[in-house]
C-alpha cells in the first residue's frame, strides 16, 4: 500500500515538475502559433535599454546567498542526516519519513530562538564576493519557512525575535553596496507555516478572506523592503508556482506595477507572476513576463537559440542540490572550481549571468570548501575577467576547445580542452568581414601567432584561423586567448564543390 502511494506521489510530482518547471526550459521553447488576447502580460519592454538593465547584462558573475534558520541544522539533526528525508538543506523543515526527528516541524519553528550568528560579518562576505569577482548578489530575505531576516512590521516571525535581533538584510545590503556590488533580494511568496497561506485556489469565503489577507501581507512586505533598502536593484522571486498565486493574476499584475512605480529601474525576473491564462515565465503568446528569464536553475541551455534573445541568469549550487548550509559534504559530488569555470563561461558565452550559491552556517561562516572555491575563482577572474564582464555571445560556429565571448573588436576564446598539437583552430564564416588578426594570452600577455588556414573542406561555409599556443606554456586551469579582429588579409579560396 505504502509503495503504491509513493509511486502515485512520485508520478504526480513528476508531472508537475516536468511540465511546468523543467520541461519548458530544457530544450527550445515552442512559440504559440495562434495569438491569444493577453491583458495581464509583461509590464516592461522585452529588451529594456535603461542603465540598470545594461548593468545587469554586463555582470557576468554573481553570488547567491541562502541564509536562514535552516543554517542551524545544516541538513542534519542530532547526528542524523536529512539527506534521505528532505528535498534540500533549506527544505529541511519538510523532513519526513523514518529518519525524521520526533516533532520536527515544531523543533524547526522554534529554531529562531537559537539564531545568534556570532561570526556573522557582512563586510567580510562582501569582501569575499568582491575578491571572487561577483558584480551582483542575491540574498534570501525570507525563504519558504517564512522567517524574515529583516525587522518586518507585518509578521512577528522575524529577526527581532531571535537573540541576534539586528537587521541582517540591512547589514548585507549596506556591506555589498559599499563594495560596489549590486544587491537583489530573494523573496519567497510561498510560506509553509503562515495560517493565511494556502496552495490551491481559494474557494470558500473563509479561504478567500485568509488569502486576501496573505496577499496584502505580501504586498506590505515588498513595499517595506523597497522603503527600507532603496539601494537594491531588483527582486528575485520564488515560490510562485501554487494555484493560489497563479489565480491571483489581477493582484500580482497591479502589485508589479506598484513596485515598479515605487522603484524606477527595478529588475524583476520571469518567476514573479503569470498571465490570466495561467502561463508562467512566458505569457500565452510566448512573450517573456518580466525583465529576464529566471528558469535556468541548476541547468544550462545548450543552444543560444533556445534563449530567444532574452536576458537570463543561471543560478547554481556547489553540491548537486541544496542551497542552504550543509555541514556534511562527504559522499556527494561537489562541483570543482574547474566545473564552475566551465559553467560560468558556458553561461556568459550565451549572454547569461552565472550566479554561484553560498550557504553560510548558523554562525555566519561560509563552508570551508566555499571559501576555497571563492578564492580560486577570484584568482582566475583577476587574470581572465576581461573574457567575462560586459561581453556578448559571439556569432560564430561553436568550438570544441571551449567558449567564445566577444566585446567590440576583441574575441575571447576560453580554452578548456587544449589541443595536443597546440593549435587552437577557430572556424570563421568565409563571408566574415572581421577575422582574428592578432592574439595574446591573457595570463601572461604573450603574443601568439595567428595563421589563416583555408583547409578547403567541400561545402564548408567556414574558413579557419589557427592560433599557436606555445608548447612551453603551462596552464593549471582553463586559459583565455584574446584575439583582436580586423579585415581579413587573405581571401578564402572559392573551391569547386564536388559533384556526386
Ligand atoms: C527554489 C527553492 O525551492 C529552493 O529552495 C531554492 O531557493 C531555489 C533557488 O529556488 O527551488 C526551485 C524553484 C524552481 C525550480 C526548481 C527549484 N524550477 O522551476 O525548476
Amino acid at each position: 500500500m505504502k509503495s503504491i502511494l509513493k509511486t502515485i506521489c512520485v508520478a504526480v510530482l513528476g508531472l508537475i515538475f516536468s511540465q511546468d518547471s523543467y520541461g519548458q526550459w530544457t530544450g527550445p521553447k515552442v512559440k504559440p502559433t495562434k495569438h491569444t488576447e493577453v491583458k495581464y502580460g509583461s509590464l516592461t519592454p522585452e529588451h529594456r535599454t535603461d542603465a540598470n538593465m545594461e548593468a545587469f547584462r554586463n555582470y557576468g558573475l554573481g553570488q547567491f546567498i541562502h541564509w536562514g534558520l535552516y543554517a542551524i541544522p545544516g541538513n542534519e539533526w542530532e547526528g542524523v542526516s536529512a539527506r534521505k528525508g528532505a528535498a534540500a538543506s533549506e527544505w529541511i523543515r519538510t523532513w519526513s519519513g523514518p529518519t525524521a526527528p520526533k516533532n520536527w516541524k515544531e523543533t524547526y519553528d522554534n529554531l529562531y530562538k537559537k539564531f545568534d550568528p556570532k561570526d556573522f560579518d557582512a563586510k567580510q562576505w562582501a569582501k569575499q564576493a568582491k575578491d571572487m569577482g561577483a558584480k551582483y548578489m542575491i540574498f534570501t530575505t525570507k525563504h519558504h519557512d517564512g522567517f524574515a531576516l529583516w525587522p518586518t512590521k507585518y509578521s512577528g516571525y522575524n529577526i527581532t525575535k531571535s537573540p541576534y535581533k539586528k537587521d541582517i538584510v540591512k547589514e548585507v545590503v549596506d556591506a555589498y553596496t559599499a563594495e560596489g556590488i549590486d544587491v537583489y533580494l530573494y523573496f519567497s511568496i510561498l510560506e509553509w507555516n503562515n495560517p493565511d497561506y494556502l496552495s490551491k485556489e481559494p474557494k470558500t469565503e473563509d479561504e478567500k478572506k485568509k488569502y486576501d489577507r496573505f496577499l496584502q501581507y505580501t504586498k506590505n512586505q515588498l513595499l517595506e523592503l523597497l522603503a527600507n533598502y532603496p539601494q537594491i536593484k531588483g527582486f528575485w522571486f520564488d515560490g510562485t508556482w501554487d494555484q493560489s498565486w497563479v489565480k491571483a493574476y489581477d493582484f500580482t499584475y497591479n502589485l508589479e506595477k506598484e513596485l515598479r512605480a515605487k522603484h524606477p529601474g527595478l529588475i524583476i525576473g520571469s518567476r514573479f507572476r503569470n498571465d490570466e491564462h495561467g502561463k508562467r515565465h512566458f505569457d500565452s503568446n510566448g512573450k517573456i513576463l518580466g525583465d529576464y528569464e529566471q528558469g535556468w536553475e541548476r541547468k544550462l541551455p545548450q543552444e543560444f537559440e533556445w534563449l530567444d534573445g532574452n536576458d537570463w541568469d543561471a543560478v547554481m549550487t556547489i553540491p548537486p542540490n541544496g542551497w542552504g548550509y550543509m555541514k556534511d559534504w562527504s559522499g556527494i559530488y561537489t562541483k570543482t572550481t574547474d566545473d564552475l569555470l566551465d559553467m560560468l563561461m558556458h553561461t556568459v558565452s550565451l549572454n547569461g549571468n552565472f550566479v554561484l550559491n553560498f550557504g553560510p552556517d548558523g554562525q555566519g561562516l561560509m563552508h570551508p570548501e566555499e571559501d576555497k572555491i571563492a578564492k580560486e575563482l577570484g584568482d582566475w577572474m583577476k587574470v581572465n575577467g576581461e573574457a567575462v564582464y560586459g561581453v556578448r555571445h559571439a556569432d560564430l560556429p561553436k568550438t570544441k576547445l571551449g567558449y567564445l565571448t566577444q566585446k567590440d573588436k576583441n574575441l575571447y576564446l576560453t580554452v578548456f580542452n587544449r589541443p595536443v598539437n597546440n593549435i587552437a583552430r577557430i572556424a570563421i564564416p568565409k563571408k566574415a568581414t572581421e577575422v582574428p588578426v592578432e592574439a595574446v594570452l591573457l595570463s601572461n600577455g604573450q603574443k601568439l601567432q595567428v595563421k589563416h588556414s583555408d583547409i578547403g573542406l567541400d561545402l564548408d561555409k567556414n574558413t579557419y584561423y589557427d592560433v599557436i599556443i606555445p608548447a612551453d606554456f603551462k596552464a593549471e586551469r582553463a586559459f583565455v586567448i584574446k584575439m583582436t579582429t580586423g579585415a581579413p588579409a587573405t581571401k578564402s579560396e572559392k573551391l569547386m564543390d564536388a559533384k556526386m
